[in-house]
């Protein structure tokens, strides 16, 4: 680790989060442990992962809702997002790979260069994937600095042959976390594991739930942080901590406490991954007065609208249940990928959005080109949507602004008509 230039991080990443969150009216009182959390992402929580190492567990990092994290649970090791969300790494890595390539490779690269994601210096084991050709080639690079394990995914995945591929690269990948942790997986760990990671997702889905009410008794800025942190936080603990707040939210819904304006435009995020501490352009919505009421992103339903539903109990049986979830995640490096579109029309109708917000990082071709396809399903939909195509940097920040009031402007008026 790079001590100092990890203090320079913290420092800059406690000032955002205290302007970002910490400046927000009537948060549930619940979101104490979030922000705890955030406090304590690289103190307390590195210790557990170093402790659990100590006590002879393993650390696998990943990059991918696509890496399936019930087969590193049944082998008793911690998976973990790692660092990839900010623009304090990505110059370190312009000094090695192009700069056009999208700010989250550049970000995850700068961050295992100069060493200030403590994630990745806890980590035993990385797990790659074959998504975009960015992350692809630049994880060859990385396993020069750290083992670098790549799941190959089939890239139609709703095919049979695709499913039957898949299921071959799950079965490597256990074989692997079996070699790295040296503990074999059994059907009955497995089944606990897929228990463990199914109560996280219905945790997160019960919280997105309570984001249907209007008003909504929870920020999209604090849904999202939740999303996030759910990468990284014990799964016991988090899932109980995110049911505690729920408790708290559907309290404020019978009582009618909202934290946004009722007639304030509810807006669907739709686009690229939001790992933390990106929270760009949620805070610019919400500044302007909007309500994000959905996010369609891996760091959002992606991530938590299917289970791992075994048909039974062998091994066989609940691997496939693996290969069925996973496959249903529609990312845009896949194709046809028309899941999503209909996952985007379903969210907007099921959360009652007034507008889309479509959202891409820059030099990612595979979100990027898909927008056209999604803005054919807002327009049949008759939503207004905008198009942000940005990177992690704060530069183009009052541009986004007004690009954002004007749309709220749309919106307000099409309500008027
Ligand atoms: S399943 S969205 S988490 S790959 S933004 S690095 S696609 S150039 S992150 Fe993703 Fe898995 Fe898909 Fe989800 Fe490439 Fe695009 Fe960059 Fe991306």
């Amino acid at each position: 680790m790079d001590i100092e230039k990890h203090n320079q991080l913290l420092n800059i990443l406690g000032q955002y989060y205290g302007m970002v969150y910490l400046s927000q009216k009537n948060r549930p009182k619940k979101m104490a442990y979030f922000d705890f959390v955030v406090s304590e992402i690289h103190g307390l929580r590195i210790k557990e992962l170093q402790d659990s190492r100590k006590a002879g567990n393993k650390v696998i990092g990943a990059f991918c809702i696509y890496a399936p994290e019930e087969i590193a649970y049944a082998a008793n090791a911690t998976m973990v997002g790692l660092c990839g969300g900010a623009d304090f790494s990505v110059p370190d890595a312009e000094a090695v790979i192009p700069r056009n390539l999208c700010p989250l490779i550049k970000s995850f690269y700068g961050f295992k260069l100069n060493g200030t994601c403590p994630y990745f210096q806890s980590s035993d084991l990385v797990v790659g994937e074959t998504t975009c050709d960015g992350k692809k080639k630049v994880y060859e690079l990385l396993n020069e600095l750290i083992q670098t394990y790549v799941i190959e995914i089939p890239h139609k995945p709703d095919t049979q042959q695709g499913k039957e591929f898949w299921l071959k690269e799950v079965e490597a990948f256990k074989a692997k976390i079996e070699e790295v942790t040296g503990n074999k997986i059994t059907a009955e760990k497995l089944k606990a594991a897929i228990t463990l990671i199914n109560n996280k997702r219905k945790a997160l889905k019960r919280l997105n739930n309570l984001r249907l009410y209007n008003p909504s008794p929870i920020s999209g800025l604090d849904a999202l942080l939740i999303y996030q942190i759910s990468f990284n936080d014990d799964p016991v603990r988090f899932t109980a901590k995110v049911n505690e707040l729920c408790e708290e939210l559907e309290q404020r819904v019978k009582d009618g406490i909202g934290v946004t304006a009722k007639d304030a435009p509810r807006l669907m995020i739709s686009g690229c991954p939001m790992a933390i501490p990106n929270w760009k352009v949620h805070s610019i919505a919400q500044e302007a007065g909007a309500s994000v009421v959905v996010e369609e992103s891996c760091v959002g339903t992606r991530y938590f609208s299917e289970l791992v539903e075994p048909k039974g109990d062998s091994l066989n049986d609940l691997l496939w249940a693996i290969v069925e979830k996973y496959s249903k995640i529609p990312c845009a490096c896949f194709t046809p990928n028309d899941r999503r579109l209909k996952s985007v029309k379903d969210l907007a109708e099921e959360f009652n959005v007034d507008g889309i917000i479509y959202y891409t990082l820059q030099n990612c071709h595979d979100y990027n080109v898909e927008s056209v396809k999604v803005d054919r399903v807002a327009k049949a939909a008759g939503l207004p949507m905008l198009k942000i195509e940005t990177d992690y940097a704060m530069g183009d920040s009052a541009q986004i602004k007004t690009r954002v009031e004007a749309f709220l402007e749309i919106i307000a008026g099409k309500k008027q008509q």
